[in-house]
């Protein structure tokens, strides 16, 4: 018997998959087909695939072609599986020419040609391509219309802002002289880095006219504001998704996995801190358009507490470092300290613009404890630690774009499923609405000058 084996994504399957699983079966009597995982196309760079795994094993099963079918999850596989499975050839479609030659060691190669004219991206961008509107002021908005060009189906096509002095020079080519409302009136979907008090007010109206949002944390200042929000997205049946792009970092999400499957015990304590030194003059104010340190950090610090204890705590004490800010309507911290005690559990943030510290995340618990080092934010590794360190285990994730990358994927992927698909759940999106506002208004909070 002659086994043959081949391997691919198989996303949205189309007949240049088939004639090729026909021709690849043809070479011999078995067939055995490996389809990639989601996270092996994304270390291969392959970020837009729509159909999860499952559904693209059983799409190549339902052509009745493949006599195996198995999952290509690591590097190198494709030597381990054709000792593994005795295979006699190894075929792929001629566009990956010459890419398998290091395999006629192990058995045949064979390229066949690509069938012209179709591809998944091709059937991807039959899909409508989305216009991605940009409103704001700051940086980050720079980084979403790089990113952007990395997501099929998604073009930064315009720009809403109020001072273009931290935009790039793409962007910048890309204002609209119009008002908002006519600015949304050319866009499918809006990404909104304004400053958080504006957010609001951005948001609704964009809701209102029926479009998409996604938009940088704190979505509001207050939290009935953001229940409001979230209503009215729900009543629109449109999407409303908090961007934390360390939410969408493989590494983060993966130690979420590691550490909700027990792996370091009972959680007893998760201790975050994010500090960057900037934005404060050397009179010691905070510049005129700076976030305060709890807006701009406080989300993401606030994120692997809420994701791993929950959203329930019982108490909790804010102790803040305020400094004047020009405007003088913005209450800025150059450093805060939040502490949060749950039932079984404690919790603390150390988050600062005007202080530099440590910017690392452990996550305490009865067996170990998680060490994600500085930046943890945009970490592609960390450390499980026991009490032998002979069983510390390390985990290493490739990062592109720091997850917004991948945040703007589910973005468009929730749009498309007409579903929710956050990795940040509403009701943490509403505690952290909650907790900027207890600070906005002193609430369990002390202040050190
Ligand atoms: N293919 C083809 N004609 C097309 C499109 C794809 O012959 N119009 C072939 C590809 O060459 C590949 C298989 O169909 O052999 C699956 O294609 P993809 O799902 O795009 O996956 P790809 O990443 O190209 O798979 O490690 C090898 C890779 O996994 C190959």
């Amino acid at each position: 018997m002659v086994k043959v084996i081949t391997y691919g994504t198989y996303d949205l399957l189309h007949y240049g998959h088939i004639r090729l699983l026909e021709r690849a079966k043809a070479l011999g009597d078995y067939l055995i087909v490996g389809v990639t995982t989601d996270d092996f196309d994304k270390t291969r760079g392959k970020i837009n695939v729509q159909q999860p795994l499952m559904e693209r094993v059983e799409s190549v099963k339902a052509t009745g072609i493949a006599d195996e079918i198995i999952i290509e999850e690591y590097e190198g596989q494709k030597i381990d599986d054709i000792r593994r499975y005795g295979v006699d050839i190894f075929t792929v479609g001629s566009d990956w020419e010459g890419k398998f030659d290091y395999l006629k060691e192990y058995c045949k190669v064979v390229y066949l040609e690509r069938t012209q004219g179709i591809s998944s991206t091709e059937v991807r961008s039959h899909q409508q391509e989305l216009r991605l509107g940009l409103v704001g002021e700051f940086a980050m908005l720079n980084t979403v219309g790089q990113e952007s060009s990395y997501v099929n189906g998604l073009s930064a096509s315009s720009v809403y802002t109020e001072d273009s002095s931290r935009l790039s020079k793409q962007l910048k080519e890309l204002i609209t002289e119009k008002t908002y409302e006519g600015f949304l009136g050319d866009v499918d979907a809006v990404y909104i880095a304004s400053r958080p008090e504006k957010h609001y007010e951005q948001v609704k109206q964009a809701l209102e006219q029926g479009k998409h949002v996604l938009v940088e944390s704190p979505v509001t200042l207050e939290r009935t504001r953001c229940k409001e929000l979230l209503e009215l997205a729900e009543k629109k049946n449109r999407i409303l998704m908090e961007s934390i792009k360390t939410a969408y970092a493989t590494a983060y999400s993966r130690l979420l996995l590691l550490i909700k499957s027990g792996k370091i015990g009972s959680v007893v304590s998760v201790d975050a801190t994010c500090t960057s030194l900037r934005e404060i003059g050397e009179d010691g104010m905070a510049e005129q358009s700076a976030w305060s340190s709890i807006c701009e950090w406080g989300p993401v610090a606030m994120l692997p507490i809420l994701q791993i204890l929950g959203a329930n705590y019982e108490e909790k004490r804010i102790v803040s470092h305020l400094i004047k800010s020009p405007a003088d309507t913005v209450k800025f911290d150059a450093f805060t300290k939040i502490d949060f005690v749950y039932p079984e559990a404690v919790a603390s943030l150390k988050v600062g613009k005007g202080v530099k510290s440590e910017g690392e995340l452990i996550v305490s618990g009865t067996k170990g404890y998680v060490y994600v080092p500085a930046p943890w934010w945009k970490t592609d590794y960390f450390e499980i630690r026991y009490e032998n360190p002979a069983d510390n285990q390390r985990y290493f994730y490739q990062l592109d774009g720091e997850g917004l990358r991948y945040e703007l994927v589910t973005f468009l992927k929730s749009i498309r499923m007409g579903k929710d698909m956050s990795y940040v759940d509403k009701e943490i999106t509403a505690v952290i609405a909650g907790l900027i506002s207890d600070f906005e208004n002193g609430v369990d909070m002390k202040t050190i000058l």
